[in-house]
């Protein structure tokens, strides 16, 4: 989809073709989604532009863009919400695809909760992990809710997630939209006695089978890791 949708765009840019718009990308009932995002708005020449944006920008699935003032949101994905929108702003996904289409990825399920996951059999430090992750349009695995944990367990073994305190001391970020693990949660999926910043030079996070919980660890250390699609088919 990726090397398609550059294809289209460099064409768009380069041939002045009809960009196929209405083929890629789809408009979402915004009475029922809302665009997952962590970027704001910027203002574009077009809702084309605005998509065309997207199609380069590593791991844009979705897009709003309001008429009335040519504002532009890139996201990664529409996600159900029930709250009230903006009349003004359109939502535009990218046809999402099956889990198992994206090669090695599986789904996996706790309760309504389910994740689009592959792991490794390579071990790599964070810095690689993350890049492969990125290779494959997913980000590392975001271990964010109690669920999300149950499902971190059914995978093999400790494991490379996208959580680190690199940044800052003791606020843990998650790599897929740089959110911020609150107080209370770490307490619930961090291991007894964890996050300790051994040696001042914790600053990456494993999920541990036999702790059934998080872990932080350097960021040298070479694991196993676990990536995860975010707009996808169960
Ligand atoms: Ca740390
Ligand atoms: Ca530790």
């Amino acid at each position: 989809m990726i090397s398609f949708a550059l294809s289209v765009f460099v064409g768009f840019i380069v041939f002045g073709e009809e960009f196929p718009f209405s083929d890629i990308f789809h408009k979402i009932s915004k009475s029922n989604y809302t665009l997952w995002t962590n970027r704001t708005a910027i203002k574009v020449r077009s809702r084309m532009d605005c998509a065309s944006r997207c199609l380069i920008t590593n791991r844009c699935r979705a897009f709003t863009f309001e008429e009335t003032t040519s504002m532009c949101t890139l996201g990664f994905c529409s996600q159900s919400n029930s709250s009230a929108r903006s009349q003004s702003v359109d939502l535009y996904q990218i046809q999402r695809k099956k889990c198992n289409t994206y090669p090695g990825f599986s789904s996996k399920s706790y309760g309504s909760t389910i994740a689009c996951v592959w792991q490794s059999t390579e071990r790599l430090n964070f810095t690689m992990a993350r890049s492969d992750c990125a290779a494959k349009g997913a980000s590392l695995f975001t271990v964010n809710t109690f669920e999300k944990l149950q499902i971190a367990g059914l995978l093999p073994g400790s494991y490379l997630i996208g959580l680190n305190d690199n940044e800052t001391e003791k606020t843990f970020v998650f790599e897929v939209d740089n959110s911020i693990l609150d107080e209370s949660l770490k307490q619930q999926l961090f291991a007894s006695g964890q996050p300790d910043d051994l040696y001042s030079d914790e600053d990456c996070v494993v999920y541990v089978d036999y702790f059934r919980g998080l872990n932080d660890i350097s960021c040298s250390r070479n694991e196993i890791y676990v990536c995860e699609q975010f707009c996808f088919i169960p």
